[in-house]
């Protein structure tokens, strides 16, 4: 177990200092507290792999903001002790963007639903992956919207029951990993509510990647899709991550067909390229180099 250092939080709405309360608390603001995420919904356990990654790293909450859509996923703003922005449902990324740009120094995370990142805020995302800009981007995806009470969403595998679907989807789910790296992501990862410990591993690696990176956490929503879905329970669904997932260095190793029902698990893709609040650093000195040398045109 990573030793977690966190003891002192601002104190806006829970702790002080707390004489060495141990774990993750002194990122939370309990005053928010019961949250709204149902029984067994894998949110939770995402959250706090983002936050053992985060103290991993020992990176400032006040050097942090976290940028979040609308959805069940996107609640985490409410519940996290960093600065926090809760914008509209889809346009997390534009949002931070934005931040990013005005500030490129601070660590700028967004934290949404596959409905808010995929459906409507599908534009956003590709073109955030496209400038490669400096946000790193954790996907709560529990193939359907949950606090609209069970809509399908753009991940919602073919043949899955939803309010919008009762005879079961006949679209095509988006691959985002695959989407990400198309349209120019240079981090992409995938992981599981069950397996924690490597998604944190891929959240801290994510976090301290520069350019634009993206982590697919596959998470359990046993209300409005397990139950409807034949998965009962989120044990089920959490069996059910734990059989389905293999690693992509193990499916290196394996036969294709054995792969076929399989979702791959780790690190799915790395590269280097131009970061955009850089790009845009560098052409704003050279605007201005120009203009003291007179030579700028109208
Ligand atoms: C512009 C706009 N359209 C629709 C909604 C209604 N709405 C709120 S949350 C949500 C979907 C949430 O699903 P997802 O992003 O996958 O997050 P989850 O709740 O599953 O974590 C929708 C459609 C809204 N708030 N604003």
């Amino acid at each position: 177990m990573p030793t977690l250092t966190r003891q002192v939080s601002r104190g806006e709405t829970g702790w002080e200092e707390t004489g060495g309360k141990p774990g993750l608390l002194g990122y939370l603001r309990t005053g928010m507290m019961p949250h709204l995420w149902c029984p067994g919904c894998g949110h939770g356990i995402i959250m706090g792999a983002f936050l053992r990654a985060f103290d991993r790293l020992g990176w400032d909450q006040d050097e942090t903001i976290i940028v979040s859509g609308i959805g069940c996923s996107s609640r985490v703003t409410g519940y996290l002790d960093f600065d926090t922005l809760h914008t509209t449902h889809g346009r997390a990324l534009a949002f931070a963007t934005g931040v990013k740009l005005a500030n490129p120094k601070l660590n700028v995370i967004v934290l949404a639903g596959d409905g808010d990142l995929a459906a409507i805020g599908g534009n956003h995302l590709i073109h955030a992956a496209r400038r490669n800009i400096n946000i790193t981007t954790i996907c709560f995806n529990n193939n359907i919207y949950g606090m609209t009470s069970g809509q399908f969403s753009p991940v919602s595998p073919t043949g899955s029951w939803a309010t919008t679907t009762p005879y079961g989807s006949i679209d095509r789910p988006f691959d985002l990993c695959e989407l990400v790296r198309a349209a120019g992501g240079t981090y992409v990862a995938r992981g599981t509510a069950y397996h924690v410990r490597s998604l944190t591993g891929l959240i801290e690696k994510a976090l301290k990647h520069k350019g634009f990176s993206f982590v697919e956490a596959l998470s359990q929503c046993p209300t409005y899709f397990g139950r409807r879905n034949q998965l009962h329970n989120a044990v089920d669904m959490l069996l059910w991550q734990k059989e389905h997932a293999v690693n992509v260095r193990a499916a290196t190793r394996m036969d294709p067909e054995d792969l076929r029902d399989k979702i791959l698990i780790g690190e799915l893709y790395r590269s280097e390229a131009p970061e955009y609040t850089e790009e845009y650093a560098r052409i704003r000195e050279q605007v201005r180099q120009k203009a003291r040398e007179g030579d700028l045109v109208q």
